[in-house]
């Protein structure tokens, strides 16, 4: 089964972000049929250290996962975020089919084509599997989702997503979400821990230009979606790490002055202008209990890879 909910807020919100003072756009729109498939090569670098370490917690330590997470002798939904395929989860709900527990798996993405290469997947996998896929924006379809059943709810937020919020919009995120889910439900959520600052520049900055080229595709789908005139040559991927702060941060600078046109729309680009692209923040430890507290969960448990780099947390409302 395949909800599907277009928001169309793609021109709007790309108008808006290039007519502010920085430009910016927002990465949620990275993910078209080409950015899904850019981001599974991003997943499969070896300069990505993030996919393997989560995928280490949910590889190896599935047991202990499962037992912080799943209520005891009562259905519920399992409620992924930002679903895309499913990689890491896939070993946390085979483990769950086969201890034959009653759940539900609701994956939410906004992109419906990941959604699709997903459930094909998932039919074939694990055909005992229960799952209805909900294509669109997180709230509106967390809303879907308490439409279609009152079971308890565990919602999965892996990947360490929460970090294309800056800190300010992650705090507003879980107050939200606390404030949409009911007592009892948890939240499993991944975040990518500070390091080493070099290990996290070249993850994101790697020497084949995949990133860069994950960055510009949303350029051409811009011209493809909204017929712009971009010319992603004319454009250069830039990526910082703050160490202090924790953001990571890719831009894109434009190579000369231009003009681009977005419909009926002009936007002039000075030469060395940047258009602020994504935020992939990385947590300290009191900074995850910060976000906690602020957001009213109480402490269940974490579990981290082997090397310490990231950790999956587990909170309760
Ligand atoms: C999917 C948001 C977790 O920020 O690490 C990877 C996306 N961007 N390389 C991240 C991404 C550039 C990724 N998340």
């Amino acid at each position: 089964m395949v909800e599907n909910r277009h928001a169309g807020s793609f021109r709007p919100d790309v108008l808006e972000g290039l007519k502010s003072i920085p430009k910016r756009l927002s990465s949620k729109y990275f993910y078209d049929k080409t950015g899904d498939r850019i981001f599974q090569e991003i997943m499969a670098m070896p300069e990505y250290y993030l996919t393997q370490c989560e995928l280490d917690i949910f590889k190896n330590k599935t047991a202990d996962l499962a037992s912080l997470i799943i209520p005891e002798n009562e259905a519920f939904d399992l409620i992924e975020l930002g679903a895309g395929d499913a990689m890491k989860s896939t070993f946390l709900l085979r483990y769950l089919v086969e201890k034959k527990t009653d759940f539900t798996y609701m994956p939410i993405d906004i992109s419906g084509n990941i959604l699709s290469i997903l459930n094909e997947k998932l039919t074939r996998e694990l055909p005992d599997l229960k799952t209805v896929t909900l294509e669109g924006e997180y709230f509106e379809m967390l809303q879907k989702a308490a439409s279609l059943s009152d079971r308890k709810k565990v919602i999965l937020f892996l990947g360490s997503n929460i970090g294309n919020m800056n800190i300010e919009e992650a705090e507003n995120f879980l107050y939200d979400l606390n404030r949409n889910l009911a007592s009892g439900d948890k939240l499993l959520i991944g975040f990518d821990l500070k390091k080493n600052p070099h290990i996290i520049l070249n993850a994101y900055n790697d020497k084949n230009g995949i990133t860069a080229a994950f960055n510009l595709n949303l350029l051409s789908r811009i011209n493809r979606e909204l017929g712009a005139n971009f010319d992603p040559q004319q454009f250069q991927h830039y990526q910082t790490y703050d160490p202090v702060s924790g953001a990571c941060r890719s831009f894109l600078v434009s190579l000369k002055d231009q003009t681009v046109t977005i419909g009926e729309d002009r936007i002039s680009f000075e030469e060395n202008e940047l258009i602020d692209m994504e935020i992939s923040q990385k947590f300290s430890t009191e900074k995850i209990e910060e976000l906690r507290e602020k957001s009213d969960f109480k402490r269940v448990g974490e579990i981290k890879d082997s090397k310490n780099w990231f950790v999956d947390t587990v909170w309760e409302v």
